[in-house]
């Protein structure tokens, strides 16, 4: 039976008003608490920024850089939602185009800075679309004064290069492949053409910058997080004994989609019963078992930026004692790590803060992972993990506790902002204690899941 709009409204009610929500005037901002802050102006097609903001950083990079010349490659990869840009030179370009290459000669007197781009492919472009060619609009949608074609690269390198004899390494090599990394290959090539030419390392300027969010990524981040946490309360809906895993995640990721997301951060996860103790269980094909617990890590990328965001909950409304209690010890850890969350604090005094709790109630084996990690333009973010936190950083807290012989797995998992004063959850809009979430299932419509 398909419930009754109407009276579907008057249930939601409550919640919609405390969202700032008026059903009569529906545009989509309006659905977020009036709080979050205001998004920055978002460029269509491509959800960018101004050219200004990437500009500006490019300028902050210069400054930390001195002297000689830094090319950062861009190598984003095409996975199962289309091409994801590499986030270091998404950060400081905005550029979305696969292949293409930033300059960045701080010493230069007039032109410091160069966009190079493949050259086009007529036959290429049918299939995949027309790019642009080089022109006075190309300059003035991306901000560079200087874009040429990618054949150039080495010639212009030699040129800069040859005025202040330093090639920088700046994206800090990738630990996944087997792949070299692609800015010491080139500078290998310089300098075999170029004596005198030493090649130095500024790994944690860039990381440091990503990390130190500004109001507009900041904005963003929480947007993200709003669109991630109305999944929720749609996916939420097919939580049953009997239903299908796939179907939970299904209707978040459509959720997400409507609200302007154009992918998920990372590939969902949804895990019932056994499946919840597996940390990366990639498949969402099972059907939930009355009794079982079920743990979605799931959330959105909004305009680049990355929300990450797990909840456990009890697949018939109910936990039962055990899992009441590894779900209260595993909220214990993350809010005992909370309160400590400040600028000048590391991220391994919070880890261990966060694991006493779990160790000292008899399960320190069972919390398999670690606690957290930056988040921004990557769902694992750039950050110098063994500074001080600073204000303006976005950080997960997710504890976990994994018993397999039980079937029972609990990840709580939040994003978290530095403020200068302490920290504030991003994700505050989904109910976190045992009891909160009992009452959120038990308050759905009761054709909740019946299709
Ligand atoms: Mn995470």
């Amino acid at each position: 039976m398909r419930p009754d709009p109407a009276s579907t409204l008057i249930r939601a009610f409550p919640i919609l008003l405390a969202f700032g929500f008026a059903p009569w005037s529906s545009p989509a901002a309006e659905i977020y608490p009036s709080k979050d802050p205001p998004l920055p102006r978002l460029i269509e097609p491509g959800q960018t920024e101004e050219p200004s903001v990437y500009r500006a950083r490019r300028e902050a990079l210069m400054k930390e850089i001195g002297e000689g010349v830094a090319v950062i490659f861009a190598e984003g990869e095409e996975d199962g939602d289309g091409f994801r840009q590499s986030p270091d030179f998404f950060y400081l370009t905005g550029v979305s185009e696969p292949g293409a290459v930033l300059v960045l000669a701080p010493r230069e007197r007039t032109y410091r800075e160069f966009l190079l781009l493949p050259s086009r492919d007529p036959e290429a472009e049918r299939w995949t679309g027309e790019r642009d060619p080089i022109s006075m609009a190309l300059r003035k949608k991306y901000g560079f004064a200087k874009i040429f074609r990618t054949g150039r690269l080495t010639g212009l390198v030699l040129d800069l290069a040859a005025h202040s004899p330093v090639l920088w390494q700046i994206s800090r090599p990738r630990s996944e492949d087997e792949k070299k990394a692609v800015d010491l290959e080139f500078y290998g090539k310089i300098s075999a053409k170029l004596a005198g030419v030493s090649t130095r390392a500024l790994l944690y300027a860039l990381a440091r910058m990503r990390s130190r969010h500004s109001a507009g990524e900041i904005a963003l981040i929480q947007r993200a997080v709003r669109i991630s946490e109305e999944g929720f309360r749609a996916a939420v809906l097919e939580i049953r004994p009997g239903g299908f895993e796939g179907r939970v995640e299904a209707e978040a990721e459509r959720v997400w989609k409507s609200r302007g997301a154009r992918r998920p951060a990372y590939p969902s996860i949804v895990g019932s019963g056994p499946n919840s103790t597996i940390l990366h269980y990639p498949r969402s094909e099972r059907i939930m078992q009355d009794g079982e617990l079920i743990l979605m890590d799931m959330a959105a990328e909004f305009a680049h930026y990355a929300a990450d965001i797990t909840r456990t909950l009890p697949v018939n409304g109910k936990f039962t004692p055990l899992q009441r209690r590894i779900y209260g010890l595993v909220l214990q850890a993350q809010k005992a790590a909370f309160a400590q969350v400040r600028p000048g604090v590391y991220f391994e005094d919070l880890d261990a803060v966060a694991r006493k709790v779990i160790e000292d109630a008899g399960y320190g084996d069972d919390f398999i992972h670690g606690l957290g990690h930056f988040v921004g333009l990557d769902v694992h973010d750039a950050g110098a993990y063994h500074e001080p936190l600073a204000a303006g950083m976005v950080i997960t807290l997710e504890p976990g506790i994994y018993l397999p012989e039980e079937k029972l797995g609990v990840r709580i998992e939040d994003d978290v902002l530095v403020t200068e004063g302490g920290a504030k959850f991003l994700s505050d809009g989904l109910p976190r204690e045992a009891d909160e979430i009992e009452k959120w299932m038990a308050s759905r419509p009761a054709s909740a899941g019946q299709h």
